[in-house]
C-alpha cells in the first residue's frame, strides 16, 4: 500500500512537469497504479488506517504526486450524499463556466506540508473528458466543490500548483463574482 512516504514533497521536479499522455486501453501497470492511488484515498479516509499510518484524509491524488509523470488521477469523496469515485486517464477540461468559485478555507495539498493561506479562484462549473480504468471514454459535468477537486488534480498533470492562483500581494483578495463555498 501507498503511504505518505510515497508522496513527493513540494519542490520535486515532477510536480512542475507536464505529465505524459497514457495509452488507452491502459496497460496492466497503469491499472495497477490507478488502483493503488484509489486505495490510498480510501485508506486515508478510514479512521483506523489513517491513524496507524499517519495519513492525511485525501479526496484526490494525481500520479505526479507519486513522482510518476503520467496523466492519471484518482478521486474519492462523498459530497451532498453523492460518491465521487473515479480513476481517470488523460482527463481534460473541455469547457468551463465564466463564473468562478473558491473554497472558504483555501486549499491544501498532500505534497505541501505547511498550510498556505489564500483564496484559490477556480471555475465554478467544468466539463471533463477522460478515459476510465477500463479504457472507456467518459464525460463528466461538475460544479461547486467537486469541480474544484477535479481542477486541483488536473492542474497537477500540467505542473500547476494551487498556490500559483493565490494573489501574492493580498492572499484574501477576491476577484468580483466569485462564489465562496463554505
Ligand atoms: C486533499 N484533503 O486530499 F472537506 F473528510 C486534501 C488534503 C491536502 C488536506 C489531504 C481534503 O481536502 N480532505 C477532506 C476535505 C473535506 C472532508 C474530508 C477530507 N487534497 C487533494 C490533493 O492534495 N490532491 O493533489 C487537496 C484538496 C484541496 C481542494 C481540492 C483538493
Amino acid at each position: 500500500m501507498l503511504t505518505m512516504e510515497d508522496i513527493v514533497r513540494d519542490g520535486h521536479p515532477t510536480l512542475r512537469e507536464k505529465a505524459k499522455k497514457v495509452d488507452v486501453p491502459p496497460s496492466s501497470k497503469t491499472v495497477e497504479t490507478l488502483q493503488k492511488m484509489h486505495e490510498f484515498l480510501v485508506n486515508s479516509q478510514d479512521e483506523d488506517t489513517a491513524k496507524k499510518y499517519n495519513l492525511r484524509p485525501g479526496v484526490g491524488l494525481a500520479a505526479p504526486q507519486l513522482g510518476i509523470s503520467e496523466q492519471l488521477i484518482a478521486i474519492y469523496f462523498h459530497y451532498d450524499d453523492v460518491l465521487y469515485n473515479y480513476q481517470l486517464i488523460n482527463p481534460k477540461i473541455i469547457s468551463h463556466s465564466v463564473e468562478r468559485a473558491c473554497l472558504a478555507g483555501g486549499e491544501g495539498r498532500l505534497s505541501v506540508d505547511e498550510s498556505i493561506e489564500g483564496y484559490v479562484p477556480r471555475y465554478k462549473r467544468i466539463t471533463v473528458r477522460a478515459f476510465d480504468e477500463n479504457g472507456k471514454q467518459i464525460k463528466l459535468r461538475l460544479k461547486g466543490y467537486p469541480a474544484i477537486v477535479f481542477q486541483h488534480e488536473i492542474d497537477h498533470l500540467n505542473g500547476i500548483m494551487f498556490y500559483d492562483y493565490i494573489n501574492k500581494a493580498n492572499p484574501l483578495a477576491l476577484p468580483d463574482d466569485v462564489t465562496i463555498i463554505e
